[in-house]
């Protein structure tokens, strides 16, 4: 039970004028808990714990929301989550611009640079002469069949809910593929630590950055180059008639995305959100504390915390 030192009329002064503090306000100034997405990926999950916990450092109070990537933008415009520290540019970029118009704020960029599409293990490159070029992998379809897919090439693709549109774009480009959906992410890296071990061939989804690439030496498939007209515009790329003929973003964003109430009801808490700001390197070793050194994400989050001391102090100034 918090002890609450403001008199009630105090306190009822403060919440009607709450949009004329500043972020010079004392913080917390409420302690309402500010509500953090969590998503089903573990650099995102111990991303929000280190925010999360950074934020209690501060006086605030916080708690944590699991949401799906899609109708988290929808939970933030409507005020209903408050802040989301990883949008992905690759999977979540049509989302997030209709939450921006319809009421949820853009927190900025982090400096990490981002990627989302299909990845192969490198020793794939003399199975599939050609590759990274999908013409080559598709021209190798009948190495990654399986009894699952007939004769057809299989891809280990990712959760419905990472917004992908990967069924659609094997049949815009016309490939000899069929997608399988894993339903979590920890399906992804069995399937390739099978292949891996005995040097098979398999395809799966993937992104950057991620403890992967720490792990297993492999390439993101080069696909028609994106570009933002190929979601929109059937008539943009190799197929006249279809959308999604194209690969994601190969130098996409992560951004972070906060509701409205979050600015106006602890604006000191938004200055801070504003600033933070992970590298491709920092997030890479935020998933192996869990994925590699079976870290929980809190204690990741904590260790994150006491070893980069000084990064997230400029957060805070
Ligand atoms: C949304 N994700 C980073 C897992 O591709």
């Amino acid at each position: 039970m918090k002890i609450h030192f403001l008199g009630v009329a105090a306190a009822a002064l403060l919440a009607s004028s709450a949009l004329s503090f500043t972020a010079q306000a004392a913080a917390p100034e409420s302690t309402d808990p500010i509500r953090i997405v969590t998503n089903n990926w573990t650099s995102q999950v111990v991303l929000a714990n280190v925010v999360g916990q950074l934020l209690q450092k501060m006086g605030y109070n916080v708690e944590y929301k699991s949401s799906d990537t899609q109708l988290q933008f929808t939970a933030l415009a409507a005020g209903d989550m408050d802040f989301q520290v990883e949008v992905w540019e690759g999977s979540m970029a049509e989302s997030f611009d209709k939450s921006l118009a319809a009421g949820a704020v853009d927190y900025g960029a982090h400096n990490a640079v981002t990627r989302e599409d299909w990845w192969y293990p490198k020793y794939m490159n003399e199975m599939c002469p050609g590759l990274p070029d999908w013409k080559a992998l598709d021209a190798c379809a009948a190495k990654l069949a399986t009894a699952e897919t007939g004769g057809k090439g299989r891809f280990v693709g990712p959760p419905a809910d990472w917004g992908k549109h990967y069924s659609e774009r094997i049949q815009a480009l016309g490939m000899n593929f069929q997608e399988v959906p894993v339903g979590q992410a920890a399906t992804l890296w069995a399937e390739l630590q099978a292949a891996y071990d005995r040097k098979e061939p398999v395809v799966i989804f993937n992104w950057t950055p991620n403890f992967i690439e720490a792990k297993f030496d492999g390439e993101f498939v080069e696909f028609p180059k994106y570009e933002p007209a190929c979601l929109s515009d059937p008539k943009w790329g190799q197929n006249p008639d279809a959308v999604y003929d194209c690969g994601a973003p190969a130098s996409g964003y992560l951004k972070k995305a906060g509701s409205k109430t979050l600015g106006e009801k602890w604006p000191a808490a938004a200055a801070f959100l504003k600033k933070v700001d992970f590298s491709n390197p920092q997030i890479a070793t935020a998933a192996a504390m869990v994925d590699v050194d079976g870290m929980t994400p809190e204690e990741a989050a904590t260790k994150w915390i006491a070893d980069n001391e000084a990064t997230w102090k400029t957060w805070m100034n």
